[in-house]
């Protein structure tokens, strides 16, 4: 069978999504051909160089005819947030797979509406997806299954960060995913959804309640240069920021632990820095995305006077993913993981299994998400999370 892809959006996700669509049948062993049949945007002109440069089959401008369409299977959706929920649903309806970037929406409300359709669809056999990414670096694969095996046993503490410092220049001009209508929230949505749903992943956990802060530390940034559809409300040429830089939260997991989360773009020096550490009674794991294919584990069962950190080279053929790419210790990046979703959708799409992270596990991020914002308004401390129900339940 071949499965005719159409991305709608066509901006830095849909460049890395483009990579996953075209290197993975490629370079894994596919239960299905899968085609990159047509790419979607408002600029023709702008939406037809990305298809000749990413080598999509055509392009065009009305995502609503294009899901229409009989010859397309998979809708991938990487616009902003603010259109998320309107093309999911109607790609479900119309009876296409649909993988759909993160966050999963802008809000709790509209998350749902999806979880709810994803659940229809899956009735009929459409499989949805979000694109939580970093799930698939062969490292965080692998600090999941330890954890699983009992590697760090009873886990204490989790220490999440994700720091980026391209907000740092107060002249860097206002862009979509400064302003609420369109991302929803800043940093926190953008960077801090990463970090929570990696931290329900890795642990098999979820976070129950939250406390914690956000702030916005430049509040007016200049128009100049940032595109269309952005609103302009202060000073001339300057637009208002109507979404957090910055968010400190607290999480409590549902065994009792507790994760310290921080999410910012005002990290200087912290180009894209994600990192995560487990801490448990028997050992602790720990991840940094700026050196991706590494992984610490420090084991707490070993003689004493050889306890310590050990590095872990995540590169053997038996590590998650990378049996279909190079030797041990010949490096992946970045765009290797967005191969590895297209690897997991397929095959999920083939095996006629729901694949993973699911919209109801988007859902979940997207609940923890409002309860910060809540306990950032409120000031009033910890914020219960919506429990998942059973079915939501973050699976492995
Ligand atoms: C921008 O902050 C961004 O591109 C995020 O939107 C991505 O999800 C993250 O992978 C890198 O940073």
């Amino acid at each position: 069978m071949t499965l005719r892809v159409a991305m709608i959006g066509y901006g830095f996700m849909g460049a890395a999504h483009s990579v996953g669509w075209r290197q993975a049948p490629r370079v894994f062993s596919l239960p299905d051909e899968v085609e990159m049949a047509v790419v979607v945007g408002r600029n023709a002109e702008a939406v037809a160089d990305a298809a000749a440069q990413w080598g999509w089959q055509e392009s065009a401008t009305d995502w609503r005819e294009v899901i229409a369409r009989d010859d397309i299977d998979i809708v991938d959706v990487v616009t902003p947030g603010d259109s998320h929920a309107e093309i999911a649903i109607a790609a479900l309806e119309a009876g296409k797979h649909v993988l759909c970037e993160k966050p999963l929406a802008n809000t709790v409300g509209e998350a749902e509406a999806m979880a709810d359709a994803a659940a229809r669809a899956a009735a009929r056999g459409i499989r949805s997806m979000v694109g939580f990414t970093y799930r698939r670096v062969p490292a965080v694969t692998f600090v999941r299954d330890l954890i699983a095996q009992g590697a760090v046993g009873k886990i204490a503490q989790v220490r999440a960060a994700y720091r980026q410092d391209w907000l740092v220049d107060p002249e860097m001009p206002l862009a979509w995913r400064l302003q609420k209508e369109h991302a929803g929230s800043g940093a926190l949505g953008d960077i801090g959804a990463h970090i929570i749903d990696m931290t329900q992943f890795v642990t098999g956990l979820d976070v129950t309640a939250v406390s914690g802060v956000i702030d916005t530390i430049v509040k007016e940034r200049p128009l100049q240069g940032s595109g269309s559809g952005l609103s302009g409300t202060a000073a001339e040429g300057y637009g208002e920021v109507t979404v957090d830089d910055i968010a400190i939260f607290t999480g409590r997991l549902s065994s009792g632990a507790l994760v310290s989360f921080e999410a910012t773009r005002f990290a200087t020096g912290r180009k894209n820095d994600l990192s995560i550490e487990v801490s448990g009674d028997k050992g602790a794991l720990r991840f940094d995305l700026e050196d991706l294919n590494t992984l610490w584990f420090y084991d707490r069962t070993a003689p004493e006077v050889t306890q310590g950190f050990t590095r872990i080279l995540v590169t053997e053929a038996q590590h998650p993913y990378v049996s279909a790419w190079w030797p041990a210790g010949h490096m992946l990046g970045y765009e290797h993981g967005f191969s590895h979703q297209v690897v997991d959708l397929v095959t999920a799409i083939a095996e006629g299994t729901d694949p993973h992270p699911s919209f109801a596990e988007g859902l979940s991020v997207q609940r923890v998400l409002a309860a910060v914002e809540e306990s950032s308004a409120t000031g009033s401390g910890w914020v219960s999370v919506e429990a998942p129900v059973a079915a939501e339940t973050i699976s492995h």
